[in-house]
Formats: structure tokens, C-alpha cells, sequence
């Protein structure tokens, strides 16, 4: 049965997801946290794109889309010709995987239909939204952003990319970065460098992320994979996530955190660094200069909240859970 979270759209976040899915596992994880919070209502969900360039990616989202009864609702985009093709570990496992006789990824999209790139799906989504009604969110490689602000005018709008993002858009909420001692390039960051440094150099408005260190520190537990998701087997999560990695681990929650910050309304698990300008360099590492005028923020977590932590991912990740088959 299909779901659409109609009620109440106006009052709402409006929300577009951007995703790296089919990489690290917290995508998978991130993407149902998402889904769950359009679900009950709390947010407007108008798009998810793909920022990871296998095809397989747009298979599993799409199948992951309708398992949770969302059918075509929620348009998808996909980043053609992006900076990492490589399958990984769970995309072809999971689209394989059937329960009870039926494919647990049913899934009807790929990139050979009318998939549309992910920064002309990000153009038309938001010049149809309100000024500055959008939390865009983004949690892989900023492959779709960075062509995002540096689109020209189209048949969406007769904005180019920066006007258009100023316009619309509240703020980009990040998974991207490290913060504090002794930083090393992020994936996110590095993956797609030259993406991450125009974004971070370009992006108009108010930008918060979440640097490596914050998801780090909160593993999601194995426990939950275990427990809550019904009978193993039945729900695409555990079995991607059985498939990332030998069971049992806890991944860090690096995609969650962003996820939470962005979404949670008067969440006060992170707090804030003081305003200022993020910049990368060359080798990916990221530089903080605090600035009153700047509109980069990045987040913390206090160390005695790091349970407390824990406790709400889960809580959000497992909110509608186990499903009914
Ligand atoms: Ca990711």
C-alpha cells in the first residue's frame, strides 16, 4: 500500500536528501531516519538524489522507496558521470534478496528509465518550493551540489544555481569534515575534492555540518540491527547492513548525526560552534577560522551525552518498526 504524508505539507521542513548510498552502510540508516520523519509527518519530503555513480544505487533506492510504500512519491535524481562507481559491498546482495517469495527491493527505476540528473532534480525541486523553506540535506560526496551552484538558468528557473540556492534554500546541512586534533581528510570531503572546495568556498547561505569526529563518537548498535527490524531477512536494512560488514559490529552514525541536527525540532543534543568560515585545502583538511559575520557552523557533542545520543538515533532510525508483512 502506497503512503503519502499529505497532511499538514505547509508547516512543515521541506526537505531534499542527498545521499551517498551504497558506499559506507549509515546511509542506509540515515535514509531511514528520513523516511520515518516524512512518514509521521514532521517533514516534507521532495527528493532524494544520489551523489554514488553505480547504477545499482538507483535500484536499491527506488526498492527501498516502495518496501516502505512509498511507491513513486518521491522523486529521485542520480549523478551521472560522478566520482565513484565502485559497488561495494550491499547493493547486490540486497537487490538480490527475496522474503516470503517476493523481492525484497521491488524495485522499478533505474538509470536507463527517466532517472533525471541529481542537480536538475535539485533545480526543479526548489524553484516550486517557498523562499527559504528548504533543509537540504547532504551526506556523501558533493558531487550534485557543487553542479547545483554552479547550474546556469533553465526551463525551473531563470536563476542561476547561487541565486537560486539563496533563494530557497534555509539551510545545507552537511556530513563532511574533521574538526579538532590531528584532522585527516574526510571521505566526503576527499572523495570528490574539487566538489567539496566549491561548495565550501560558493554556498550562498548558512551551511552547518557535521565533521567525522561527532559520528564517531556514537556507534549505532548491533543490538538494534538484531532486534528491531522483525524476523532477519525481511527488511532491506538488516540485510544491507549484514551485508557491509561481519555482524557483529557498531558503525559509527558519521550521516545519522547530520540527519538529527538538521531535523529534530529543538533537538539540544549537539550544540554549535561559534559562527565563522570553513575552508579545505588542497590535501582535504578542513580549516576553521570563527568570524561573527561567518555562516559556517560545524557541531559538537559533549562527551556525558554521548548515550543519550545513541538512545535517539535509534529511536528515530526504528520509529516505525517491525514492519507488518
Ligand atoms: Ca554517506
Amino acid at each position: 500500500m502506497c503512503t503519502c504524508a499529505c497532511s499538514q505539507k505547509a508547516q512543515v521542513p521541506q526537505v531534499i536528501f542527498d545521499t551517498d548510498l551504497g558506499g559506507d552502510i549509515d546511509d542506509v540508516l540515515a535514509l531511514e531516519m528520513v523516511l520515518n520523519y516524512h512518514y509521521g509527518g514532521q517533514i516534507n519530503l521532495l527528493g532524494i538524489t544520489l551523489s554514488k555513480a553505480n547504477p545499482m544505487a538507483v535500484q536499491f533506492l527506488d526498492g527501498y522507496l516502495r518496501f516502505s510504500g512509498f511507491c513513486d512519491n518521491i522523486p529521485i535524481g542520480w549523478v551521472y558521470n560522478g566520482v565513484s562507481p565502485e559497488e561495494f559491498y550491499y547493493l547486490r546482495p540486497s537487490l538480490a534478496a527475496s522474503y516470503k517469495g517476493k523481492a525484497l527491493l521491488p524495485y522499478k527505476k533505474g538509470v536507463e528509465t527517466t532517472v533525471p540528473e541529481g542537480w536538475k532534480l535539485l533545480r526543479k525541486l526548489l524553484a516550486s518550493a517557498p523562499d527559504n523553506s528548504v533543509e537540504l540535506l547532504s551526506v556523501g560526496m558533493l558531487t550534485n551540489i557543487s553542479r547545483l551552484i554552479e547550474s546556469g538558468p533553465d526551463e525551473y528557473s531563470r536563476l542561476n544555481g547561487i541565486d537560486l540556492v539563496a533563494d530557497k534554500v534555509h539551510c545545507l546541512h552537511l556530513m563532511n569534515g574533521m574538526f579538532g586534533e590531528n584532522p585527516f581528510p574526510e571521505s566526503n570531503t576527499i572523495t570528490d575534492l574539487p566538489a567539496s572546495r566549491t561548495v565550501f568556498e560558493q554556498w550562498p547561505g548558512k551551511l552547518v555540518t557535521s565533521g567525522w569526529e561527532i559520528g564517531n563518537m556514537i556507534p549505532y548498535p548491533h543490538e538494534s540491527i538484531e532486534n528491531d527490524f522483525g524476523e532477519y531477512g525481511s527488511h532491506p536494512l538488516t540485510v544491507a547492513y549484514c551485508n557491509w560488514g561481519q555482524m557483529p559490529y557498531d558503525r559509527p552514525t558519521w550521516d545519522l548525526t547530520t540527519v538529527y541536527e538538521a531535523l529534530e525540532p529543538k533537538q539540544n543534543l549537539f550544540s554549535y560552534s561559534e559562527p565563522g568560515t570553513i575552508i579545505l585545502d588542497e590535501l582535504g583538511i578542513t580549516h576553521f577560522s570563527p568570524s561573527p559575520e561567518g555562516k559556517h557552523k560545524y557541531i559538537i557533542l559533549d562527551e556525558d551525552k554521548k548515550e543519550e545520543a545513541i538512545a535517539a538515533l535509534v529511536k528515530q532510525v526504528t520509529k516505525r518498526q517491525p514492519l507488518k508483512m
